[in-house]
C-alpha cells in the first residue's frame, strides 16, 4: 500500500528544507528523521509518521515548503502488531488527518535548537534529541549535553542489567542485603566520580626506613615520659608531607569547575583521611595542616578518628577538604587506585610498608618500602607535573628533615 507523507503543522508559515535524511528505497522506521528544515529561529527535524519503504522524494534541497506541501511517498506493507502506538500512528494518518498526538509529539520535537551536525550526531548515536537536556545559549543542544545523555543511557542499560542480575538469583541459596544509607550516598558518589573524572594513578614505591626509625624511637620516648600518650602513626607523617607539598605543587591543592573550565586554587590546606567504619566510608577532615606540627595533627587525627568510629561528626567535620589520603597500610595489601574524591582532584592511596631490597650503587639494603597511588584528574594536571608531585613527596619522606628546609 502506498501512502503520501506530507509536511505537518509545526507553527511556522514557511520553512526551507535544509537536508533530506533517507534516500529513495531506504526502510525507514516511525519517528526516524525525515529531513531538516529551518524556520527563522530554529532548525528542526521532520520525524516520520509511519514506518516503511521510500518510494518517491517530492523536495528538494532550498525547497520552501509549507503545512500539507507533499514530501515523500511510502510504501507500507506491514503493520507491526506488536505496536499499538504504531497503529495509532497509521490509523490516524491514513484518515488523512493529523492526529492530535502525533501534532504534540511533532511540538515538542521542535522545542530544541540544535544545528544539522548535532542533528546528525544525535542520528548515528540512535539519540531522540527531544529526550536530551539542552544547556547551549537559547536552548541549543551541545555535543557536550548528548554525550552526557548518552553516558546516562549507558548508566540506565547497566542498572537495568543489574536488576535483571539480582532476579535470577536464587532467593532460597543466598541472601539480600540492604546497603546502609551511607553506602547508597558514597556509592553514588563513587560512580559520579568514577565515570565523569578521567582518573590516572601514578604509583611510586618510598624508602621510609629512616622515617620509621625516627618514628618508633619518638614513641617509645614519649612513652617513657608520658605512659598515656596515644601513637604518633605513620600516617600522621604522611598527611604533613602532603601539605608541603600542595604548597609546593599548588595546582593539586584545586578544585576544577566544569561549566566554565575554571580552576580554583584554595589557599588553605585542609586534608582529609578516609576511615572504614563497618563498611561505611567516612572522610574527616584535619583543617590547616600546613600550620600545626606533627603531634597537633597526630592529637587531632586521633580525635576525629574516635570521633568518627562512634558515628558522631558534624558535618563541618567532613567538609572544605582539598585533597584526600586513603590508608590501607594498616590492613594490608599491596596496591591499589583510589577514586578521587571530586570537587579535589586528587587523592593518595598509601598501602602496607614492606622490607625490600634497594640496591644503594655498591649492595642490596634491607629498606622499608611505602607504596603510594595518587590518582589525579587528567583534565587539570598532567603526567609531568604528578610525577614530580609524588617524587617530591617520596624525597619528604625518605628524609623527613627536608620538611623544615
Ligand atoms: N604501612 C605500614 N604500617 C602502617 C601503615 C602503612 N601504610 N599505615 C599505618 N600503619 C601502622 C601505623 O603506623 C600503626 O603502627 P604503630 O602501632 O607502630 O604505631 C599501625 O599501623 C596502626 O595504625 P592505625 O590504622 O591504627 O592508625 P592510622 O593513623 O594509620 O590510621 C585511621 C587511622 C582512622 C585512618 C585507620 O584506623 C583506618 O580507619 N584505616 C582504614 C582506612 C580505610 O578504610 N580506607 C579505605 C578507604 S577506601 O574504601
Amino acid at each position: 500500500m502506498d501512502i503520501e507523507v506530507k509536511m505537518p503543522d509545526i507553527g511556522l508559515d514557511k520553512v526551507e528544507v535544509i537536508e533530506i535524511l533517507v534516500d529513495i528505497n531506504e526502510k525507514v522506521k516511525l519517528e526516524q528523521g525525515l529531513i531538516t528544515v529551518e524556520g527563522d529561529k530554529a532548525s528542526m527535524e521532520i520525524p516520520s509518521p509511519i514506518s516503511g519503504v521510500v518510494k518517491n522524494i517530492y523536495i528538494k534541497i532550498g525547497e520552501k515548503i509549507t503545512t500539507n506541501s507533499l514530501l515523500m511517498m511510502f510504501e507500507v506493507d506491514r503493520i507491526d502488531s506488536l505496536s499499538k502506538k504504531k497503529e495509532n500512528y497509521l490509523e490516524n494518518y491514513l484518515e488523512k488527518d493529523i492526529n492530535i498526538n502525533f501534532k504534540k509529539k511533532i511540538k515538542t520535537d521542535i522545542l530544541f535548537h540544535a544545528t544539522p551536525v548535532i542533528r546528525r550526531l544525535a542520528r548515528n548515536l540512535n539519540i531522540n534529541l527531544s529526550s536530551v537536556i539542552p544547556t547551549g545559549p537559547k536552548n541549543r543542544i551541545l555535543k557536550e549535553d548528548i554525550e552526557l545523555y548518552q553516558n546516562h543511557l549507558k548508566e540506565n542499560i547497566l542498572e537495568e542489567n543489574n536488576t535483571i542480575n539480582i532476579n535470577n538469583y536464587n532467593k532460597f541459596n543466598t541472601e539480600e542485603l540492604e546497603l546502609s544509607s551511607i553506602q547508597k550516598i558514597t556509592g553514588e558518589n563513587l560512580h559520579r566520580n568514577w565515570t565523569t573524572i578521567p582518573h590516572v594513578t601514578q604509583f611510586d614505591e618510598v624508602d621510609i626506613t629512616v622515617l620509621e626509625k625516627f618514628r618508633q624511637k619518638y614513641n617509645n620516648e614519649k612513652k617513657i615520659h608520658n605512659k598515656i600518650s596515644n601513637n604518633i602513626t605513620i600516617l600522621v607523617f604522611i598527611i604533613k608531607v602532603v601539605a608541603h607539598a600542595l604548597e609546593k605543587f599548588p595546582i593539586f591543592n584545586s578544585s576544577f569547575i566544569l561549566n566554565n573550565k575554571k580552576i580554583i586554587l584554595k589557599k588553605y590546606i585542609n586534608i582529609g583521611f578516609a576511615v572504614d567504619v563497618n563498611n561505611d566510608l567516612f572522610v574527616p577532615v584535619l583543617k590547616d595542616v600546613n600550620k600545626k606540627n606533627i603531634e597537633q595533627l597526630s592529637f587531632e587525627l586521633q580525635l576525629l578518628s574516635e570521633k568518627t568510629r562512634k558515628r558522631k561528626l558534624n558535618t563541618s567535620d567532613m567538609t572544605e577538604g582539598c585533597f584526600t589520603v586513603s590508608n590501607l597500610g594498616g590492613i594490608g595489601g599491596s596496591w591499589f587506585s583510589p577514586i578521587i574524591n571530586a570537587p579535589e582532584i586528587a587523592i593518595l592511596g598509601v598501602s602496607k610498608s614492606q622490607i625490600k631490597p634497594l640496591w644503594n650503587g655498591k649492595e642490596f639494603v634491607p629498606s622499608l618500602m611505602l607504596p603510594l597511588s595518587l590518582s589525579y584528574d587528567h583534565r587539570v594536571i598532567n603526567g609531568a607535573y604528578a610525577a614530580r608531585f609524588i617524587t617530591f613527596i617520596g624525597k619528604l619522606l625518605s628524609d623527613i628533615r627536608l620538611l623544615i628546609m
